[in-house]
């Protein structure tokens, strides 16, 4: 009996015969393309930016979590290219999808990379293929915006010719605990067919696979992580706001409920919420749903508490300064650490962005400093990283803690400054104490 093409695919990916390609050689696909390619599978990466595909085929890396010698080493051994030309998928035998899915100036949506993905994939696909989504994105959107160019354009049938599935990324830039080698993945197909070829060709390179029934499960699975993310950090900023109304302390109250060893995680409280994650993903969520008449109304109540913390940041300095018998307007201040979070080079979505433009709005004198960002050109902010920070310090008649990257001697910030609106309890019990820090 003549095995049939699912048979016939899975064995090419079992014994990893199978051409692998992985279209968007980002932050999620240059990890993906090289746990593939240190698998033994060839692979090839696709990429729109010429710049990304001749630096990996000049064997160097551009990713943070990828050392430029794994890129080298499996470029030497042909296990790893890189194009610009989709007509490589003739060749292929599964393709990973991991374009940007960023919103909108409107906050909507934007579907427009995984579109221009798959319009690029359309005219080379071929029956025997399997083809996995992991940008992340709303429930049904494989479905909806992936398979009708497999049915309808390639006149492919899906779970018998060619296998169609989603696996959210989790990816979490700079990590090293967990990988995208050894992080559950998690995998659901259109079909039961393609769920079994999808979780056999991911089972080859990755650690643990989780395979679950449909793309709609594993689209909303990443929504969900996400989405609890951003939700339990509105609820600590709210917290926040409401301690400040009533005096209490809401670092001592973070710390104290954390004590709680079952039932209860951590999250604290800051100027806002960035990274290019957790802000977006749950408002693809609140959007699908609107299109469905639905108010997700506690994505959009975080929301609306997180995207306001910069303003609340804004108050306390305002109050900070005047307690020292200062107006803002005129008062030369300094924003320490304007990535997104502490410790990484990434400005997406940071609320550093956010509490600069409102301190400039209101007639401050704004410098900041970042080790891991010199310069920032966004919206109407072209600014550069004072190059001397405790000078910088000494001379602001406020500092502000945005950032709380570990590279900081707190301790001589706090004794250089006159003043200190620390916005994570970077300062810590010194910070508490002092009666130069305002906390959140
Ligand atoms: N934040 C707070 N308070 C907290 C935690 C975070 O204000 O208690 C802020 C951060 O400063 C940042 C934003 O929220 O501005 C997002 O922080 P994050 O820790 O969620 O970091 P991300 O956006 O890099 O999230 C990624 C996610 N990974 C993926 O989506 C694959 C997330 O699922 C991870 O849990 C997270 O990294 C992580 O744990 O580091």
């Amino acid at each position: 009996m003549t095995l049939d093409t699912r048979q016939t695919l899975i064995e090419k990916l079992r014994n990893h015969t199978a051409k692998v390609a992985v279209v968007g050689m980002g932050y999620v696909g240059l990890p993906l393309a090289v746990v593939f390619a240190e698998a033994g599978f060839q692979v090839t990466g696709i990429d729109l930016d010429s710049r990304k595909v001749e630096t990996l085929n000049r064997q160097e890396s551009y990713i943070l979590d990828v050392p430029t010698a794994q890129v080298a080493d499996l470029v030497k051994k042909g296990l790893l290219k890189a194009t610009t030309d989709y007509s490589v998928v003739r060749e292929m035998d599964a393709v990973s999808i991991c374009v940007p899915t960023p919103l909108r100036q409107t906050g909507d949506p934007d579907l427009s990379f995984i579109i221009n993905a798959v319009e690029g994939l359309a005219p080379y696909l071929h029956p025997g293929m399997v083809i996995v989504l992991e940008s992340s994105t709303y429930p049904g959107t494989t479905r909806e915006l992936v398979l009708p160019t497999l049915t309808d354009k390639a006149r492919l049938e899906v779970g018998k010719e060619v296998f169609l599935a989603f696996s959210p990324e989790r990816v979490d830039p700079g990590r090293t605990d967990w990988t995208t080698y050894n992080t559950p993945k998690v995998v659901g197909g259109i079909t039961p067919a393609c769920s079994e070829v999808a979780a056999a060709w991911y089972q080859q390179a990755l650690k643990t696979v989780i395979p679950v029934t449909t793309t709609e499960v594993a689209e909303m699975a990443k929504l969900l992580e996400n989405t609890f993310r951003m939700i339990n950090i509105g609820l600590v900023n709210e917290l926040a706001i409401i301690c400040d109304r009533l005096g209490v302390d809401v670092w001592e109250v973070v710390d104290a409920a954390a004590t709680k060893p079952f039932g209860f995680m951590k999250f604290t409280p800051g100027p806002g919420l960035g990274g290019h994650c957790i802000p977006i993903d749950p408002l693809y969520l609140s959007w699908k749903m609107k299109s469905l008449n639905y108010t997700a109304r506690f994505i959009e109540l975080a929301s609306e508490i997180n995207t306001n913390m910069p303003r609340f940041v804004l108050g306390k300095v305002q109050d900070a300064l005047n307690d020292h018998h200062k107006a803002l307007r005129g008062s030369r201040v300094l924003v320490l650490g304007a990535a997104y979070k502490p410790d990484i080079d990434d400005l997406r979505e940071s609320p550093a962005l956010d509490v600069i433009h409102l301190l400039l709005d209101k007639g401050a004198q704004v410098d900041y400093n970042d080790p891991y960002i010199p310069e920032i050109h966004y919206d109407e902010l072209d600014m550069v990283s004072v190059p001397d920070v405790m000078a910088a310090v000494r001379s602001a008649d406020c500092v502000v803690i945005i950032t709380n990257h570990k590279k900081y001697d707190y301790p001589a910030i706090l004794t250089a400054a006159k003043l200190v609106v620390d916005t994570r309890n970077a300062m810590g019990e010194a910070g508490r104490i002092s009666d130069k820090v305002v906390r959140l």
